[in-house]
């Protein structure tokens, strides 16, 4: 028989390396199925079309490369559109392949109520993508997912979107060309490297900021820093990619700590790599920076929102390489590792001063205890526990973390788990609180059918805790915010999952923490009681003014 537009599409996704794809079939997409059911790739069921774009996301954030989602036409696809929101503001990269009705329903006005039937459904992706096609025409449709998946992982990363007519996946198809080599980001030339390594050279008091369009690359940032004995400060985004662990030139708090907000305004050159340097690192723009070298692949970012003394359009990676060429060691007395230590030492030792700070640490500090040196990705949901995870989580060279900060997408997490699971990189620990977790609480039961290496580390106040704290601020008392809490034990049994529930004030939280490690498979971890939010959250912002 010959190969269908169906046979051409897995053959395509081979070829760029797919090994998962996460979906869920409906009548209009079977013909893919089919086809994926007949290869080698690993076709991950899950429970709601959100879950799968999730699972895609998590994959592009670990690996650099488009996590791939399945969903069919209509509601299938739609409810995938904010876990693409999420991906898009993370710069995440990632394919949505989905369908249409057939060709012969198109075109005809107003919905006529065929099943799945939307007139406008590839609209509805346009501005969660950077690119979406509709591709009617068996002999273009490889080619389409072909560019697709290229654009999506082309820097700045972001999702792209696929849909095609249900009655083409059946179709014979020709094989596909092979598509053009991969885009290369522009590099920079031998004049404004020089001139960028004389500013640097030049800086008292240098500083590198990292995000997660570089974070790949800590080898060379650390010693270029180390070259120019300045501080690294890494934002949430970058501990997805940072292999560089923790390290004397990283301070190991958040700049939203006023002892970290000091080190970088003493800076006087910042030089800023792959980062949009946003809205929740920088506390609404307020975090003093001066003298920004701005690094970045987006002609749109390199201005804002900090005007920069030099931008330079490229790839960090590449202009870190070309400075590392370029830049003479410096002695910076009473910069570097040293303002870093002393940084750190007074941001805990005000923590420490602080009683509300007291269970956010005691949860950090035993997960911290529990991983130990495991390889891990630690998956953080919208939810107090998991902002401090965060932020305040020591770095180490075994440890990724994932972060919905980005668009604050509450219900990332758990689903995430499944694509970060299937990515492999470790045991997968998600944090969530008691209100996330239900978002999606059916991937219980993919993880058990999955068998995934993943722990659910469930923080439970009874209800929407941050929103608590945030009424109380604005209107001294709370309502909408208490939830009637599951016995969240016995519904992960349910599912087939081990678990168990600890008090987050009790002395053995770091060892059930790790007896939910030390599980094959997945199991649950319920931590009972209540954190205050740490200062990274918009309502603790030591600049708010
Ligand atoms: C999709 C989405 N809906 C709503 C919110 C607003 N929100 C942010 S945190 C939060 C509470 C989450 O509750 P829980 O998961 O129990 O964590 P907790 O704050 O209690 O630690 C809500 C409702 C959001 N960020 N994203
Ligand atoms: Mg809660």
């Amino acid at each position: 028989m010959a190969p269908t537009v169906a046979d051409r599409i897995v053959q395509v996704l081979l070829a760029h390396g797919v090994q998962t794809v996460h979906g869920i079939p409906g009548v209009h997409n079977l013909a893919l199925f089919e086809a994926l059911d007949r290869s080698p790739i690993r076709v991950v069921v899950v429970r709601h079309e959100a879950s799968a774009a999730y699972a895609a996301d998590a994959h592009g954030r670990l690996t650099g490369r488009p996590g791939v989602c399945l969903t069919t036409s209509g509601p299938g696809a739609a409810n995938a559109v904010a876990a693409m929101g999420e991906a898009q503001a993370s710069r995440s990269p990632m394919l949505h392949l989905t369908t249409t009705v057939a060709r012969r329903h198109l075109g005809a006005g107003p919905s006529r109520g065929v099943l799945h039937e939307h007139p406008e459904q590839e609209a509805l992706f346009a501005p969660v993508t950077k690119l979406t096609r509709h591709v009617a025409e068996s002999g273009a449709v490889a080619g389409a997912v072909d560019e697709a998946l290229g654009a999506a992982a082309a820097a700045p990363a972001a999702p792209a979107y696929v849909e095609i007519p249900t009655d083409v996946l059946g179709e014979p198809a020709p094989e596909p060309h092979a598509g053009g080599p991969p885009a290369r980001p522009p590099a920079p030339g031998r004049p404004e490297l020089r001139a960028l390594a004389a500013r640097l050279e030049a800086a008292r008091r240098p500083l590198v900021w990292v995000g997660s369009g570089a974070a790949g690359q800590a080898g060379p940032i650390l010693a270029l820093a180390r070259r120019l004995g300045a501080p690294v400060v890494l934002t949430h985004s970058a501990k997805r990619a940072w292999a560089g662990g923790g390290d004397p030139l990283v301070p190991g708090h958040p700049p939203h700590e006023p002892a970290v907000t000091a080190l970088c305004a003493q800076a006087d050159a910042v030089l800023v790599l792959g980062s949009d340097l946003d809205g929740m690192m920088t506390q609404e723009f307020r975090l003093p920076l001066a003298g920004v070298l701005r690094i970045d692949v987006d002609p749109l970012r390199l201005q804002v929102p900090y005007p920069a003394e030099v931008a330079v359009l490229g790839d960090a990676g590449q202009v870190v390489g070309g400075l590392l060429a370029l830049v003479a060691e410096t002695d910076r007395e009473g910069w570097g590792p040293g303002a870093v230590a002393h940084a750190d030492a007074q941001a805990a030792a005000a923590l420490a001063g602080e009683d509300d700070a007291a269970p956010g640490l005691a949860f950090v500090g035993a997960l911290d205890a529990a991983l130990g040196d495991r390889e891990a990705v630690v998956v953080c949901d919208m939810a107090i526990a998991a902002y401090w995870t965060a932020a305040y989580l020591p770095l180490a060279p075994t440890r990724r973390i994932l972060y919905p900060m980005g668009w604050g997408t509450l219900g990332f997490a758990l689903p995430a788990a499944i694509g970060a699971a299937c990515a492999g990189g470790g045991r997968v620990v998600v944090v969530c609180g008691d209100g996330g977790v239900l978002f999606a609480v059916g991937e219980l039961a993919t993880l058990a059918q999955e068998g995934l290496d993943v722990t659910v580390v469930v923080s439970s106040d009874g209800g929407y805790g941050m929103l608590r704290y945030d009424q109380e601020r604005a209107f001294g008392r709370t309502f909408a915010v208490d939830l009637r809490p599951p016995d969240l034990p016995a519904v992960a049994r349910g599912f087939g999952l081990p678990a168990h529930r600890i008090g987050l004030g009790e002395a053995g939280l770091a060892g059930a923490l790790a007896q939910g490690l030390d599980v094959t498979g997945p199991c649950l971890v319920e931590v009972a009681g209540a954190m205050t939010p740490p200062r990274t959250t918009s309502p603790r912002w030591p600049l708010r003014g």
